[in-house]
């Protein structure tokens, strides 16, 4: 089955897997504007990465003042924060983004939200000199926006990135379960006419 597809010089996989443990150089935190990491894939990437949630809520709100110098970030602002025990994996960062929220519904302004997001964490991992980067899928799970037009979007959004891309060359979609892995694949699959 279709599982890859080439933007230029950028291959984008789909892939199923434990972000947590991926290896890549950067992966991504689908965190809130706080960096709170309070369930989902956020505390799980806390807790695998500093042993103790608290302690990497700690550390990402440091990072946030240094590098935003507010105790927000906004759709399209990113705090990158080190791997710590996620390095044995080879991975360097997480880059924390901040999705929209759904609740079921999905319209234009959840969609530039989303695009924002990952365009983001994107450009981030290229100005950090990054090769590889994993992705889960934001906003999908607790902020509740329907998972196909997640996965569309994260395809346009890294089909517009890789014309401007200098050091990222392989993006990675790392979804947890069988089910999203096999609805991803379904998007995929459709001749990469995925718009
Ligand atoms: N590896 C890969 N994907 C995962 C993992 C994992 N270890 N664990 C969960 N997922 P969510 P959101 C998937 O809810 O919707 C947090 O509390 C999950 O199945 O983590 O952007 C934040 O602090 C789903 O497909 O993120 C925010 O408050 C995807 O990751 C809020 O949730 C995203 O689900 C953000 O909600």
């Amino acid at each position: 089955m279709l599982y890859s597809i080439s933007f230029r010089n950028l291959i984008v996989e789909i892939v199923r897997g434990d972000i947590t443990r991926f290896k890549a150089e950067a992966i991504v935190n689908a965190a809130n504007k706080y960096l709170e990491h309070g369930g989902g894939v956020a505390y799980a990437i806390a807790k695998a990465a500093a042993g103790n949630s608290k302690e990497y809520i700690r550390i990402s709100k440091e990072a946030m003042r240094e590098q935003i110098g507010r105790a927000w970030i906004e759709h399209g602002e990113v705090v990158v924060t080190p791997a710590l025990k996620l390095e044995k994996y080879g991975i360097k960062y997480v880059i924390h983004t901040v999705g929209p929220y759904c609740g079921g519904r999905w319209d234009e302004d959840k969609k530039e939200k989303l695009k924002k997001a990952i365009l983001g964490a994107l450009r981030k991992a290229d100005e950090l000199k990054v090769r590889s980067i994993a992705f889960p899928a934001i906003s999908a799970g607790i902020y509740g926006c329907p998972f196909e037009k997640v996965v569309r979007t994260f395809l346009e959004t890294v089909e517009e990135f890789s014309r401007g891309t200098e050091n990222v060359r392989e993006v990675y979609l790392v979804l947890y379960s069988r089910e999203d892995y096999e609805r991803a694949l379904k998007v995929l699959k459709v001749g990469g006419q995925f718009k």
